[in-house]
């Protein structure tokens, strides 16, 4: 393990740089860009805690907005450095000045795409550190980007250790500078599961909210947290093994949902493009289940083997990999897929071996899950045999009827057209006369389209809507989904702002994100904002799309008339052109998905048949706020 001391940075250039090109070193200064000031302290405090030098971190949201961060581990270095600097001043005002980019061993979990602390200091109003080392309380505070308002003093004795960070992000960075409790949470709990040693507190102290995370079983309550509102076959199955160098921990567990949610993380940093790891997780999985299918006479010789995407519809997993710093590789250009060709084999062989046995040992969970693998199979046949028919045109009745109540839009260009699906026909109607028939094409839909997350993947395609969405958009669905073959630019949701409205649009948004992922993830997928009030005073009036826009508006008029849109079908062609369909003129909200972990157990929350977290997690999480971006 590398001796740190102090000479163990190097000096690489002052702050001036990160201040000139913040979204150089955290990507963007939107709110994204300003949690990542918040992941690099926090990371710090993770680092510690892998090092196995504290085991608790706490995170806290403050009065005046500033977030203050909290571990206990040996507490940063005081002594002097060879620049004649304190230790914190380097650390916390030369960029890369961190001795930790040069660690031995497993590599630390925020320092490898890390860019320091020094970075969050440059884009801070002020920053305070408070040191327990060495039996002192040490201070330092910098302010305005990373200047010393008062040098590194002792306060007093302790006989703790551990580092506290507060810091308060720079409004003239950052427009909106208001940390997520929300965001905080799901992070620092991905860290409890990850790491079974550490407890982690967040804490919003202006909402009064407090959450405590630790899990000693690790990624095994992992998963059966992302489980928790989905039906299972079986106890989680744990995983584990270590070969070359490489420790694997895997957990696994299939449910009765028709997606496959498998997340991974090598020394902690989650490889969001997946890799050489999942790769090899995945070949172990099929080759299992099609062995164990064949030897038991489940699947008959003749018969065609499961495919990959069979063999892990349901399936929740999580990889959790650490990997020795010499032979540890990022790929693509977010570094965020393993690259290590020794992972894939390691990773196959120990899954496949505890596979097998765990098979062997539990037949009739086993059987179970086949049976299910096998009605998928026989589901994703019958799915492409009707996109092949689809695709040579045959049964042309059927594909009319299909596309019968879409209204196209007169040019066929998928790069500027947009498709409006549109609740009811009386809606429909109205939207018809008032696109612009160049580039706008109209879907009305007949009332509710089933519930996607409870129905079975057979009787999700029988219904007629989900078929004509999937025949005008032109691009398949699920695996089968093809982004570059979609015939709009757009898809845009419009619905009533009712509650009928908001289920409906609840309900295209589980479609969508559980069968045509990429349309959402390449931000093609909409949601129209009809105005819910038009305000007549005098000769003039205008459009209110939120409760506190009405309030403004009427704030200092004194005689006028609110009408209150139920419903697009109330709005005549003219208005919903100018207000809502109109690109010059609209509101519309691009869908994004936020987390992946987090979407996934939203939208099987909300839209799952285990009716108990539904209620609970609709209590906790939602409000009903416009966001600029509609998070799911
Ligand atoms: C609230 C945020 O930043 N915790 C940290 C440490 C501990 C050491 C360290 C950090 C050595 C010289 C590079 C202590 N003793 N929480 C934190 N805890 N940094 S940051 O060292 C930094 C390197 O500069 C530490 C012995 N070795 C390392």
């Amino acid at each position: 393990m590398t001796k740190y001391d102090e000479e163990s940075i190097t000096i690489l250039e002052g702050l001036d740089a990160v201040k000139k090109r913040p979204a150089m070193y955290i990507g963007s200064t939107d709110k994204k860009g300003m949690h990542h000031l918040a992941w690099e302290i926090i990371d710090n405090s993770i680092d510690e805690i892998i090092n196995n030098y504290g085991d608790k971190v706490s995170v806290r949201i403050n009065k005046d907005g500033s977030l203050t961060v909290a571990d206990n581990g040996r507490g940063v270095p005081t002594g002097k450095h060879k620049s004649g600097k304190t230790t914190p001043e380097v650390i916390y005002t030369m960029l890369h000045a961190g001795g930790k980019f040069q660690s031995e061993g497993y590599k630390v979990s925020g320092g490898l795409h890390g860019v320091g602390a020094s970075v969050v200091n440059a884009l801070s109003k002020w920053m305070e550190v408070t040191i327990f080392r060495d039996g002192e309380i040490h201070y330092i505070k910098f302010s305005d980007g990373g200047k010393v308002e008062i040098p590194l003093t002792k306060q007093g004795k302790t006989n703790k250790t551990g580092t506290i960070v507060t810091f308060l992000p720079d409004p003239e960075v950052f427009k909106n500078t208001s940390f997520s409790y929300t965001t905080i949470c799901e992070r620092m709990q991905e860290s409890a599961f990850l790491l079974n040693n550490l407890t982690v507190e967040v804490e919003d102290i202006p909402d009064e909210k407090k959450n405590v995370y630790h899990y000693d079983n690790g990624i095994i309550s992992f998963v059966e947290y992302i489980n928790e509102d989905k039906k299972t076959f079986h106890k989680v199955v744990p995983i584990k093994g270590t070969k070359s160098n490489v420790e694997v921990d895997i957990a696994l567990q299939y449910t009765d949902s028709y997606t496959e949610n498998i997340l991974s993380f090598v020394n902690n940093v989650k490889t969001v493009d997946g890799g050489t790891h999942e790769i090899g997780f995945k070949t172990a999985i099929t080759k299992a289940f099609n062995e164990y299918a064949k030897d038991k006479g489940i699947l008959k010789a003749k018969e065609k083997t499961f495919e990959g995407s069979d063999a892990r519809e349901g399936l929740t997993a999580i990889l959790n990999l650490k990997i020795p710093e010499n032979i540890l590789q990022f790929e693509g250009q977010t570094k965020g897929r393993l690259g290590t060709p020794i992972a894939r084999s390691v990773v196959e062989n120990i899954t496949y071996d505890s596979l097998k046995y765990y098979l062997e040992e539990n037949r009739e969970i086993s059987v179970s899950i086949i049976e299910k693998m096998n009605k998928s199979k026989i589901a994703r046949e019958a799915a492409r045999k009707a996109r092949e028919a689809a695709r040579n045109g045959k049964n042309k009745k059927e594909m009319r009827n299909l596309s019968g109540k879409l209204t196209p839009a007169q040019t066929k260009n998928a790069k500027i057209n947009e498709l409006y699906i549109v609740e009811g026909n009386s809606a429909g109607g109205t939207a018809k006369k008032a696109r612009d028939r160049k580039f706008q094409a109209i879907l009305p839909l007949r009332g509710k389209i089933i519930n996607t997350e409870k129905a079975s993947m057979t009787d999700i395609f029988k219904n007629e809507e989900i078929n004509s969405i999937i025949h005008c958009i032109g691009a398949g669905y699920g695996l089968e989904f093809d982004v570059k073959d979609i015939n709009y630019d757009k898809v845009i949701i419009m619905t009533d702002a009712d509650d009928d409205g908001a289920h409906i649009q609840c309900l295209l948004l589980t479609f969508f994100f559980r069968y045509m992922k990429p349309l959402i993830e390449e931000g093609h997928l909409y949601i129209a904002m009809p105005p819910l009030y038009k305000v007549d005073y005098g000769k003039k009036h205008e459009y209110c799309y939120t409760d506190e826009e009405l309030k403004e508006i009427i704030k200092d008029k004194t005689n006028y008339k609110i009408q209150r849109y139920k419903g697009l079908g109330e709005m005549n062609p003219e208005p919903l052109w100018t207000t809502t369909m109109n690109p010059e003129s609209r509101n519309l909200i691009k869908v994004n998905i936020d987390d992946g972990t987090l979407a996934e157990k939203r939208v099987s929350v909300l839209m799952g048949d285990v009716v108990e977290p539904r209620k609970e997690w609709i209590n906790e999480n939602v409000e009903f706020s416009l966001e600029d971006d509609y998070k799911i």
